[in-house]
């Protein structure tokens, strides 16, 4: 392509790695599975690199569109894949990303690319798994556009048009020979795009269906407050406005090390409701992150209710059991190097996330509580009811069977015999 720079110095670290049959031989491999989760998954690879392009700032809305072919397109507002020629390649920074493995995340500064995607293998695996796809690249005042088959490029990335717009627009038809069911389902999509737009904080989100002309929008101005209430909907609040953290460290060059969000809000529920979320990745088997913050509640909480005098009456303890009872919280961490552990690989193992997280969440709740000595009577005399609930349930259960115990070992002779000689009596 003529008038195309042959060096960008952002692409200098694109590596070559593996090619794409490997992963149509393998899907599952790549995407978890060739169900409809692992459909959908190529739908949430696609997204997932315009949110890392949202978090960088360059971006504030991703278009997803369900055609009536049972292709999907994603599109967003952002830089646009580079479209230069990448030297060692000798061809497009788009048809790398879109054609080599693992070559979506292995360049430019990295300052904001939290990369989500559990399996985090990006576009490339999309195209290997899709009967056709296509990629729009809109920047430099010009319209790039490749189509692939199957991964393979119909032909060099060509100027198509002239435009002032910028971003990317993937369009992709999942194979009919790797999945056997190709249709995509408004509602699972829609639950996930939302979960994504109230994790990031004015993100605007729009899935049109073009099947059934259904639509949902999702923007969420107050993030993970918004995202607070939702869950809290339908029971009653102890405080006025869910309780909202941020911390975050910096390299000594200011990049972003790691963030984190809290948001807590206690109501007069009996549950726990607390999600946790590793860049933008529902960490349902919980983690160092969860730890964290469970921890600094029980030590902060507990602070308080020892100095508010209220526990003078009540002297048997409270657990943190009792302390995150009618608690809907979120706790949602951005860190560089996530390391997945568990049975589902959503557990958090980073160690050092568990004291950073302790650390931020119990200074801010201890400033929270400080300014707001009425929320914490009304939170810690709701803490006691739970505590005196659930000692009196043990102690019922325990009565129960002592009870029960007696019955029998009251009684001479074995249990039969005894039943017996009652009956012949
Ligand atoms: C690396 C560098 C630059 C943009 C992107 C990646 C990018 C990738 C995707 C994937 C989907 N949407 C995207 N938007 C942007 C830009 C580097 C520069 O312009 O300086």
């Amino acid at each position: 392509v003529s008038g195309i720079p042959t060096f960008d110095v952002s692409l200098k670290d694109i590596q070559v790695l593996e090619g794409l049959d490997a992963v149509r031989k393998r899907p599952g491999m790549y995407i978890g599975s060739t169900s409809v989760d692992g459909l959908h998954h190529l739908v949430y690879e696609i997204v997932d690199n315009s949110i890392d392009e949202a978090m960088g700032g360059h971006c504030d809305k991703i278009e997803v569109i369900l055609h009536i072919d049972g292709s999907a397109s994603v599109r967003d507002n952002g830089r646009g894949i580079p479209v230069s020629i990448v030297p060692k390649e000798g061809r497009s920074a788009v048809e790398v990303v879109m054609t080599v493995l693992h070559a979506g995340g292995k360049f430019d500064d990295k300052a904001f690319a939290f990369s989500g995607g559990l399996h985090g293998v990006g576009a490339s695996v999309v195209n290997a798994l899709s009967e056709w796809c296509s990629v729009e690249v809109r920047r430099d005042d010009k319209v790039h556009k490749q189509s692939y088959q199957r991964g393979k490029p119909d032909s060099p990335l060509a100027i198509i048009g002239t435009t002032d717009e910028h971003g990317t627009f993937t369009t992709f038809k999942p194979d009919h020979e790797i999945f056997a069911d190709t249709t995509f389902v408004f509602e699972t999509l829609t639950r996930r795009l939302k979960e994504l737009a109230f994790l990031n904080k004015g993100l605007h989100i729009v899935l049109t269906d073009e099947r059934t002309d259904q639509v949902a929008d999702l923007k969420f101005d107050g993030g993970l407050v918004s995202y607070c209430e939702f869950l809290a909907k339908g029971k009653t609040p102890l405080h006025d406005k869910p309780l909202y953290i941020f911390g975050q460290t910096l390299t000594d060059t200011n990049s972003i090390l790691g963030q984190v969000e809290v948001v807590l809000q206690w109501t007069d529920a009996y549950n726990e409701s607390i999600f946790s979320f590793v860049n933008n990745i529902n960490t349902m088997e919980g983690g160092t992150h969860l730890t964290g913050l469970k921890a600094a509640l029980t030590r902060v909480v507990n602070s308080f209710a020892e100095s508010s005098g209220m526990l003078k009456t009540f002297k048997d303890g409270i657990t943190g059991e009792d302390i995150r009872e009618g608690l809907v919280g979120i706790c949602s961490v951005r860190v560089k190097n996530p390391e997945f552990q568990g049975q589902t690989k959503t557990k958090l193992g980073n160690t050092e996330v568990r004291t950073w997280v302790e650390t931020v969440v119990a200074e801010k709740l201890t400033d929270y509580f400080n300014e707001n000595p009425a929320v914490v009577r009304r939170i810690i005399q709701k803490i006691i009811d739970a505590a005196r609930a659930r000692i009196a349930a043990k102690k019922a259960r325990e009565l129960t069977r002592r009870k029960g115990a007696l019955d029998f070992a009251g009684l001479p002779g074995k249990l039969p015999e005894t039943f017996a000689t009652t009956t012949l009596r």
